[in-house]
Protein backbone atom coordinates (compact mmCIF):
# COMPACT_ATOMS: atom_id res chain seq x y z
CA UNK A 1 0.00 0.00 0.00
CA UNK A 2 1.71 3.25 -0.74
CA UNK A 3 2.09 6.35 1.25
CA UNK A 4 1.22 9.02 -1.63
CA UNK A 5 -1.12 8.77 -3.97
CA UNK A 6 0.07 9.57 -7.36
CA UNK A 7 -1.26 7.34 -10.19
CA UNK A 8 1.36 9.12 -12.94
CA UNK A 9 4.25 7.22 -13.40
CA UNK A 10 6.49 10.40 -14.44
CA UNK A 11 5.10 12.05 -11.25
CA UNK A 12 5.73 8.77 -8.95
CA UNK A 13 9.79 8.82 -10.36
CA UNK A 14 10.10 12.79 -9.72
CA UNK A 15 8.02 12.18 -6.35
CA UNK A 16 10.69 9.47 -5.32
CA UNK A 17 14.05 11.47 -6.65
CA UNK A 18 13.40 14.16 -5.28
CA UNK A 19 12.64 12.13 -1.95
CA UNK A 20 15.96 10.59 -1.97
CA UNK A 21 18.06 14.13 -2.31
CA UNK A 22 15.84 15.08 1.21
CA UNK A 23 16.90 11.42 2.83
CA UNK A 24 20.63 12.17 1.76
CA UNK A 25 20.75 15.80 3.12
CA UNK A 26 19.19 14.37 6.41
CA UNK A 27 21.73 11.37 6.86
CA UNK A 28 24.37 14.36 6.01
CA UNK A 29 23.15 16.39 8.89
CA UNK A 30 22.35 13.36 11.24
CA UNK A 31 26.14 12.57 10.59
CA UNK A 32 27.18 15.66 11.95
CA UNK A 33 24.87 15.66 15.03
CA UNK A 34 26.26 12.30 15.86
CA UNK A 35 29.53 13.47 15.60
CA UNK A 36 30.76 10.72 12.48
CA UNK A 37 28.39 7.87 10.92
CA UNK A 38 28.72 5.15 8.57
CA UNK A 39 27.66 7.75 6.15
CA UNK A 40 28.90 6.14 2.91
CA UNK A 41 26.91 3.06 3.55
CA UNK A 42 24.01 5.00 4.25
CA UNK A 43 24.30 7.11 1.34
CA UNK A 44 24.40 3.87 -0.80
CA UNK A 45 21.05 2.35 0.06
CA UNK A 46 18.79 5.56 -0.43
CA UNK A 47 16.70 4.82 -3.26
CA UNK A 48 16.22 1.34 -2.33
CA UNK A 49 14.87 2.11 1.32
CA UNK A 50 12.38 5.20 -0.11
CA UNK A 51 10.77 2.79 -2.53
CA UNK A 52 9.85 0.11 -0.72
CA UNK A 53 8.81 2.63 2.53
CA UNK A 54 6.88 4.72 -0.05
CA UNK A 55 5.69 2.66 -2.36
CA UNK A 56 6.20 -0.80 -1.87
CA UNK A 57 5.57 -2.33 1.53
CA UNK A 58 1.86 -2.69 2.98
CA UNK A 59 2.65 -0.68 6.73
CA UNK A 60 1.20 2.27 8.21
CA UNK A 61 3.58 4.16 10.09
CA UNK A 62 0.63 6.26 12.83
CA UNK A 63 -0.05 2.00 13.43
CA UNK A 64 3.82 0.50 13.27
CA UNK A 65 2.93 -2.57 15.32
CA UNK A 66 -0.07 -4.14 12.52
CA UNK A 67 0.06 -7.50 12.36
CA UNK A 68 -0.35 -7.89 8.60
CA UNK A 69 2.45 -5.18 8.04
CA UNK A 70 5.02 -6.19 5.71
CA UNK A 71 8.64 -6.18 7.70
CA UNK A 72 11.89 -5.39 6.78
CA UNK A 73 15.22 -6.13 8.37
CA UNK A 74 17.93 -3.83 8.37
CA UNK A 75 20.93 -6.66 8.24
CA UNK A 76 23.70 -4.14 7.86
CA UNK A 77 22.39 -2.55 11.49
CA UNK A 78 25.16 -0.05 10.97
CA UNK A 79 23.13 2.11 8.54
CA UNK A 80 21.21 4.02 11.23
CA UNK A 81 21.45 7.18 9.94
CA UNK A 82 20.45 5.82 6.66
CA UNK A 83 17.22 4.36 7.84
CA UNK A 84 16.06 6.45 10.68
CA UNK A 85 15.50 9.37 7.69
CA UNK A 86 13.31 7.40 5.77
CA UNK A 87 11.58 6.09 8.61
CA UNK A 88 10.87 9.57 10.00
CA UNK A 89 9.96 10.66 6.39
CA UNK A 90 7.32 8.29 6.19
CA UNK A 91 5.72 9.61 9.18
CA UNK A 92 6.86 7.03 11.93
CA UNK A 93 8.31 9.97 14.10
CA UNK A 94 8.60 13.75 13.63
CA UNK A 95 11.90 14.88 12.65
CA UNK A 96 12.79 17.06 16.20
CA UNK A 97 13.02 13.37 18.08
CA UNK A 98 16.00 12.82 16.00
CA UNK A 99 17.56 16.16 17.60
CA UNK A 100 20.01 14.55 19.82
CA UNK A 101 21.16 11.68 17.34
CA UNK A 102 23.53 9.17 18.85
CA UNK A 103 23.98 11.26 21.76
CA UNK A 104 23.74 9.95 25.56
CA UNK A 105 19.90 9.63 26.20
CA UNK A 106 18.47 9.59 22.57
CA UNK A 107 16.90 6.61 21.86
CA UNK A 108 18.33 7.42 18.34
CA UNK A 109 22.09 4.79 18.08
CA UNK A 110 24.49 4.16 15.15
CA UNK A 111 22.73 1.09 15.33
CA UNK A 112 18.76 1.18 15.37
CA UNK A 113 16.36 -0.03 17.89
CA UNK A 114 13.35 -2.17 17.69
CA UNK A 115 12.20 -1.16 21.30
CA UNK A 116 13.20 2.61 20.94
CA UNK A 117 12.74 3.30 17.11
CA UNK A 118 9.62 3.07 15.73
CA UNK A 119 9.46 1.48 12.58
CA UNK A 120 12.08 -0.72 13.20
CA UNK A 121 11.43 -4.56 13.10
CA UNK A 122 14.48 -5.83 14.52
CA UNK A 123 17.57 -5.04 16.39
CA UNK A 124 20.46 -5.03 14.44
CA UNK A 125 24.39 -3.86 14.03
CA UNK A 126 26.24 -7.93 14.80
CA UNK A 127 26.73 -8.59 10.91
CA UNK A 128 24.80 -11.68 9.23
CA UNK A 129 21.79 -12.14 10.70
CA UNK A 130 19.25 -10.48 8.92
CA UNK A 131 18.47 -13.07 6.53
CA UNK A 132 18.16 -16.02 9.02
CA UNK A 133 15.62 -13.41 11.22
CA UNK A 134 13.64 -12.97 7.76
CA UNK A 135 13.38 -16.67 7.07
CA UNK A 136 11.84 -16.75 10.75
CA UNK A 137 9.72 -14.49 9.65
CA UNK A 138 8.75 -15.94 6.73
CA UNK A 139 8.13 -19.28 7.84
CA UNK A 140 5.90 -17.75 11.11
CA UNK A 141 4.21 -16.49 8.29
CA UNK A 142 3.51 -19.15 6.42
CA UNK A 143 2.16 -20.73 9.84
CA UNK A 144 -0.27 -17.57 9.94
CA UNK A 145 -1.52 -18.24 6.56
CA UNK A 146 -0.48 -14.24 6.09
CA UNK A 147 0.36 -12.93 3.16
CA UNK A 148 2.88 -9.65 4.38
CA UNK A 149 6.84 -9.94 3.60
CA UNK A 150 9.70 -10.11 4.91
CA UNK A 151 12.28 -7.61 2.87
CA UNK A 152 15.94 -8.08 4.03
CA UNK A 153 18.82 -5.06 2.91
CA UNK A 154 21.81 -6.93 3.15
CA UNK A 155 25.57 -5.36 2.40
CA UNK A 156 28.03 -6.77 -0.22
CA UNK A 157 31.01 -6.94 2.22
CA UNK A 158 28.43 -8.65 4.95
CA UNK A 159 27.82 -11.25 2.47
CA UNK A 160 31.28 -13.04 3.46
CA UNK A 161 29.53 -14.01 6.66
CA UNK A 162 28.95 -17.84 6.64
CA UNK A 163 25.41 -17.27 8.30
CA UNK A 164 23.92 -15.44 5.42
CA UNK A 165 24.58 -18.84 3.24
CA UNK A 166 22.68 -21.09 5.82
CA UNK A 167 19.79 -18.15 6.22
CA UNK A 168 19.81 -18.67 2.13
CA UNK A 169 20.17 -22.31 2.05
CA UNK A 170 16.82 -22.56 4.51
CA UNK A 171 14.97 -20.09 2.72
CA UNK A 172 15.04 -22.09 -0.71
CA UNK A 173 14.69 -25.25 1.13
CA UNK A 174 11.55 -23.94 3.20
CA UNK A 175 10.05 -22.55 -0.61
CA UNK A 176 10.11 -19.12 1.46
CA UNK A 177 8.55 -16.99 -1.53
CA UNK A 178 7.64 -14.20 1.10
CA UNK A 179 11.28 -14.16 1.57
CA UNK A 180 13.24 -10.67 -0.31
CA UNK A 181 16.64 -9.70 0.27
CA UNK A 182 18.07 -6.73 -1.68
CA UNK A 183 22.10 -6.67 -1.07
CA UNK A 184 23.41 -3.44 -0.91
CA UNK A 185 26.70 -3.70 -3.47
CA UNK A 186 28.44 -0.90 -3.06
CA UNK A 187 31.63 -2.92 -3.16
CA UNK A 188 33.24 -1.54 0.05
CA UNK A 189 33.23 -3.08 3.23
CA UNK A 190 35.07 -1.61 6.60
CA UNK A 191 38.84 -2.94 5.85
CA UNK A 192 38.81 -2.09 1.86
CA UNK A 193 37.10 -3.31 -1.38
CA UNK A 194 35.48 -6.21 -1.20
CA UNK A 195 36.95 -8.11 -3.91
CA UNK A 196 40.16 -7.54 -1.68
CA UNK A 197 39.41 -8.79 1.43
CA UNK A 198 37.11 -11.69 0.47
CA UNK A 199 35.30 -11.86 -2.92
CA UNK A 200 32.40 -12.96 -3.28
CA UNK A 201 32.03 -13.46 -7.26
CA UNK A 202 30.53 -14.57 -8.67
CA UNK A 203 27.58 -13.29 -6.79
CA UNK A 204 24.84 -13.19 -9.35
CA UNK A 205 25.05 -17.10 -9.79
CA UNK A 206 25.83 -17.53 -5.86
CA UNK A 207 22.78 -16.67 -5.08
CA UNK A 208 21.34 -18.73 -8.26
CA UNK A 209 23.29 -21.87 -7.18
CA UNK A 210 21.40 -21.29 -3.37
CA UNK A 211 18.01 -21.73 -5.44
CA UNK A 212 16.91 -17.62 -5.30
CA UNK A 213 15.65 -15.93 -8.14
CA UNK A 214 17.92 -13.53 -8.69
CA UNK A 215 17.97 -10.29 -10.83
CA UNK A 216 21.15 -7.24 -10.86
CA UNK A 217 19.79 -4.26 -11.16
CA UNK A 218 21.20 -0.18 -10.70
CA UNK A 219 20.61 0.24 -7.14
CA UNK A 220 19.95 4.08 -7.75
CA UNK A 221 17.67 3.78 -10.52
CA UNK A 222 14.13 4.44 -9.03
CA UNK A 223 12.66 2.80 -12.01
CA UNK A 224 14.46 -0.11 -12.08
CA UNK A 225 13.35 -0.55 -8.49
CA UNK A 226 9.98 -0.29 -9.40
CA UNK A 227 9.73 -2.13 -12.20
CA UNK A 228 11.43 -5.32 -9.95
CA UNK A 229 9.69 -4.47 -7.02
CA UNK A 230 6.50 -4.12 -8.50
CA UNK A 231 7.01 -7.35 -9.78
CA UNK A 232 7.53 -9.75 -7.13
CA UNK A 233 6.47 -13.11 -7.34
CA UNK A 234 3.60 -13.19 -4.87
CA UNK A 235 4.27 -13.98 -0.74
CA UNK A 236 2.52 -17.34 -1.69
CA UNK A 237 5.31 -18.33 -4.26
CA UNK A 238 8.17 -20.96 -3.61
CA UNK A 239 11.18 -19.60 -3.86
CA UNK A 240 12.76 -16.59 -2.11
CA UNK A 241 14.27 -13.68 -4.82
CA UNK A 242 17.37 -11.88 -4.52
CA UNK A 243 17.50 -8.18 -5.84
CA UNK A 244 21.16 -7.37 -5.78
CA UNK A 245 21.97 -3.69 -6.16
CA UNK A 246 24.82 -1.84 -8.18
CA UNK A 247 25.25 1.19 -5.62
CA UNK A 248 28.05 3.70 -5.45
CA UNK A 249 29.70 4.22 -1.63
CA UNK A 250 28.53 7.59 -0.60
CA UNK A 251 26.46 8.12 -3.55
CA UNK A 252 25.52 11.76 -4.49
CA UNK A 253 28.22 13.59 -2.28
CA UNK A 254 31.42 13.94 -4.80
CA UNK A 255 34.16 13.83 -2.14
CA UNK A 256 32.98 10.21 -0.63
CA UNK A 257 31.56 8.36 -4.19
CA UNK A 258 33.35 5.09 -4.66
CA UNK A 259 35.88 6.29 -1.74
CA UNK A 260 36.38 3.22 0.86
CA UNK A 261 37.27 5.65 3.23
CA UNK A 262 33.85 6.86 3.66
CA UNK A 263 32.16 3.89 5.14
CA UNK A 264 32.16 5.66 8.43
CA UNK A 265 33.35 9.64 9.06
CA UNK A 266 32.24 12.70 10.58
CA UNK A 267 31.97 15.93 8.85
CA UNK A 268 33.27 20.18 10.13
CA UNK A 269 31.42 22.54 8.48
CA UNK A 270 33.01 22.87 5.13
CA UNK A 271 32.41 19.68 4.53
CA UNK A 272 28.86 19.21 5.51
CA UNK A 273 28.30 22.46 3.05
CA UNK A 274 29.85 21.01 0.29
CA UNK A 275 27.89 17.63 1.05
CA UNK A 276 24.86 19.26 1.17
CA UNK A 277 25.73 21.32 -1.79
CA UNK A 278 26.56 18.62 -4.33
CA UNK A 279 23.08 16.71 -2.78
CA UNK A 280 21.54 19.31 -4.07
CA UNK A 281 22.79 19.23 -7.49
CA UNK A 282 20.92 15.84 -7.79
CA UNK A 283 17.82 17.12 -7.87
C1 LIG B 1 29.62 -9.61 13.09
C2 LIG B 1 30.22 -8.27 12.80
N1 LIG B 1 31.53 -8.19 12.48
C3 LIG B 1 32.09 -6.98 12.23
C4 LIG B 1 31.33 -5.84 12.29
C5 LIG B 1 32.00 -4.50 12.03
N2 LIG B 1 31.55 -3.90 10.78
C6 LIG B 1 30.71 -2.86 10.76
S1 LIG B 1 30.35 -2.34 9.21
C7 LIG B 1 31.38 -3.51 8.54
C8 LIG B 1 31.55 -3.63 7.04
C9 LIG B 1 30.32 -4.06 6.36
O1 LIG B 1 30.46 -3.95 4.98
P1 LIG B 1 29.18 -3.94 4.08
O2 LIG B 1 28.29 -5.05 4.51
O3 LIG B 1 29.61 -3.96 2.66
O4 LIG B 1 28.46 -2.59 4.48
P2 LIG B 1 28.31 -1.20 3.69
O5 LIG B 1 29.48 -1.02 2.79
O6 LIG B 1 27.07 -1.35 2.88
O7 LIG B 1 28.18 -0.17 4.75
C10 LIG B 1 31.97 -4.29 9.52
C11 LIG B 1 32.89 -5.40 9.26
C12 LIG B 1 29.97 -5.97 12.64
N3 LIG B 1 29.16 -4.92 12.70
N4 LIG B 1 29.43 -7.20 12.86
Amino acid sequence: MPLHNISNRQELVSFLKNKCVDIRKMIVQLTVTAGGGHVGGALSMTEMLVVLYQHIMNIEPSNPKKPDRDRLILSKGHGGVGICPVLCDAGYFPKSEMDGFNQFLSPFGMHPDMNKVKGIDMSTGSLGHGLSICVGLGLAARLDKASWRAFCVLGDGECNEGSVWEAAMSAKHYKLGNVIALVDKNKFMIDGPVEQIMSIEPFEEKWKAFGWKTTVIDGHSIEQLLDTLENLDPPDSQTPQCIICNTVKGRGVSFMEGQGKWHYGGLDELLEKQALEDIEKTR
